[in-house]
């Protein structure tokens, strides 16, 4: 029947995904390796976020409350990852040193610890090149215009785990039925290369899978963890990958299937069973599983139907033919390409109770702070030219000499956004209304921001004096009332000034700094261009009370990290609560549900 057409499947591509292991506590464990042989986890508020494998061993695991950690393993060592710069910077470190090995730049980062690499040229050109009457003794080169690096590999054989483990073996060197087997496997040896190189390099370990799509590269690396990788491979050489695809996604519970996030799962669930379902929290999933198989081999699934059961407001598009084709394992979309910058950079915090106004000011000049020390670190870079040109400049009492001097704005953003969540007041019968709404309120980003000559902290006092202090009096004008569960500030509206030549910058300090002052003319604060807006929030089952914001408030932290995970996340990386509705980040979802259950006393 036409409407439960296969969709048409694009090989050719050869994607490594990488997930970092225990990522919070590699962080730590990075820099004190003498942690990885010891019990080790990473607290928020009143949780573990994570905790590395020798306390997974010892029965420890992500997302435990403390009381209940320290019972199970005393001699469990905590540090404390409040301050989630750390990882963001560590992120941000470990996708650079991935990037600089690709051709392409498609390199696509998802949350804090999960990178995409689009391989296929670099696995292309090498086939190119390969001889394939001596495939064992074969060399991968990685980098293009240099033929003496890379590394030495056996291209009969496959780097790691592959999936099916009865995969072909291929009917022999040169033949063209071979070629997707040959691909993958070349997939495999450079994926396991740059493994390599992340643990000698940068110390940390991750786990990896290789496919034709981003899907199928996700889910394939679940099947080794941690410290492991896995190539999807076809089972049967001449059907290409249909076999080995189908029988993989079959066997997955659909929740788990990247895309379909908790909302759609739950509704296809409902579907199949033709009844309502239960979601159980306390394990991250369902003790109502229905499979891949079931839903794709069900007599009435097929796109139409499914866009009928699961377009709502706010979904996409064609939602009914995404689904189905991931079911069959299908997935077009691109590795997206790497950017210089993000698209906004958000900081924010989330608190039980903030209601007077010197606490306020001494949030506001803390966020602030963070925003132009965050603004610095993604949004300055070396002006190489400085170095050179430093002797021809004989004008060295050009003011002023920090450790940024050199350093050039690749991008300024134009907008500044306050947000805050307020906290309803009581009605009279005691009750709080259920709506947490955010509002923010916006308006053009002051050049000081970017002036280099001054500390932070007096960029931040400024700030908060000149600007957030008049932003905040017109989302709060009354005076006498308010409680903010969640403030959050942000930059956005990214101008990038990669058109800079570099024969315009960096001549001399002086030059800089004047060029600096003339291109932030442009950002002149127009108080007319501001603009307040609201944006409803679902409601909430219940207010945060002092006990059960801890989770809250952690979870926050991760939610609205910065424009490079906001808005270059898959659907993957949003379910939406079913008390709630909130978006929620998919790893984040257990913890969120405890903020919906009963306080723990
Ligand atoms: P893995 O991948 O099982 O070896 O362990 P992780 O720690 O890498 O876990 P993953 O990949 O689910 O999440 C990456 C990091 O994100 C993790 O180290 C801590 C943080 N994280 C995960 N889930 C939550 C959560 O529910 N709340 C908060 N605040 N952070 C979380
Ligand atoms: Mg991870």
């Amino acid at each position: 029947m036409e409407l439960r057409k296969v969709p048409a499947r694009k090989d050719g591509r050869v994607i490594v995904h990488f997930d970092y292991d225990c990522f919070y506590a590699a962080v730590f464990e990075a820099k004190t390796p003498s942690l990885k042989s010891l019990p080790f986890a990473v607290q928020q508020k009143q949780i573990i976020v994570t905790c590395n494998y020798e306390a997974r061993r010892r029965g420890l695991h992500k997302l435990q409350l403390i009381r209940d950690a320290r019972r199970i393993c005393p001699d469990v060592i905590i540090e404390l990852g409040e301050d989630i710069s750390r990882f963001r910077d560590a992120s941000k470190e470990l996708y650079n040193f991935i990037k600089d090995y690709s051709w392409s730049g498609q390199v696509e980062r998802l949350g804090f610890d999960e990178v995409w690499m689009d391989v296929t040229d670099m696995v292309e050109y090498n086939i190119g090149i390969i001889n394939r009457n001596n495939l064992e003794h074969s060399f991968f080169q990685m980098v293009k215009d240099d033929p003496t690096i890379g590394f030495e590999f056996d291209a009969t054989a496959i780097a790691g785990h592959a999936c099916p483990k009865d995969f072909a073996q291929g009917p022999g060197p040169g033949n063209a039925e071979d070629e997707l087997s040959l691909q993958l496997r070349l997939g495999s040896h450079v994926a396991l290369y740059m493994r390599h190189q992340l643990e000698q390099q940068k110390g940390y370990t991750s786990t990896v899978g290789i496919a034709t799509n981003k899907v199928l590269a996700k889910l394939v690396g679940n099947m080794n963890k941690p410290k492991g990788q896995t190539v999807l491979m076809p089972s049967n050489y001449a059907e290409g990958l249909e076999s080995s695809v189908m029988s993989f996604m079959d066997a997955h519970e659909i929740g788990k299937v990247p895309g379909i996030g908790f909302k759609l799962a739950q509704r296809l669930r409902e579907f199949i069973l033709q009844r309502e379902t239960k979601y159980d929290w306390t394990d991250a999933g369902t003790k109502e599983p229905v499979t891949v198989a079931q839903v794709r081999q069900h007599p009435d699934v097929n796109y139409e139907m499914l866009e009928k059961l699961l377009a709502g407001p706010g979904s996409a598009h064609g939602i009914g033919y995404k689904i189905w084709s991931l079911l069959h394992g299908v997935d077009d979309s691109e590795v997206s390409q790497a950017r210089a910058v993000p698209r906004q950079i958000s900081i924010e915090d989330s608190y039980v109770r903030l209601d007077t106004l010197p606490e306020l000011l001494k949030e506001l000049n803390a966020l602030a702070r963070s925003l132009i020390n965050r603004m610095r670190i993604d949004l300055l870079s070396n002006d190489e030219d400085f170095e050179e040109s430093k002797d021809e400049s004989d004008n060295d009492t050009v003011k002023p000499r920090t450790s940024l001097v050199g350093m050039k704005w690749l991008a300024h953003p134009r907008t500044l956004r306050l947000t805050t969540r307020p906290r309803q007041p009581l009605q009279p019968d005691g009750s709080r209304p259920r709506t947490m709404k955010r509002i923010s309120h916006s308006c053009p980003l002051p050049n000081f921001v970017f002036l280099l000559s001054e500390s932070v902290e007096i960029l931040a006092e400024k700030l908060v004096r000149d600007s957030l202090v008049t932003m905040f009096r017109k989302l709060h004008p009354e005076k006498s009332w308010w409680n903010l569960s969640l403030v959050n500030l942000a930059v956005t509206n990214m101008a990038e000034t990669a058109s800079d030549s570099k024969s315009a910058i960096g001549r001399d300090i002086g030059n800089m700094f004047k060029r600096q002052e003339n291109v932030l003319k442009d950002f002149r604060v127009v108080e007319e261009e501001t603009e307040t807006t609201i944006t409803p929030e679902p409601s909430s089952g219940e207010d945060v009370t002092a006990e059960n914001a801890v989770e809250l408030v952690a979870i926050e932290a991760d939610e609205d990290e910065d424009g490079w995970v906001d808005e270059d996340g898959m659907d993957a990386a949003t379910d939406y609560c079913h008390i709630c509705d909130s978006a929620i980040p998919s790893f984040a979802m257990v913890a969120h549900q405890r903020f919906h259950e009963p306080a723990v006393s």
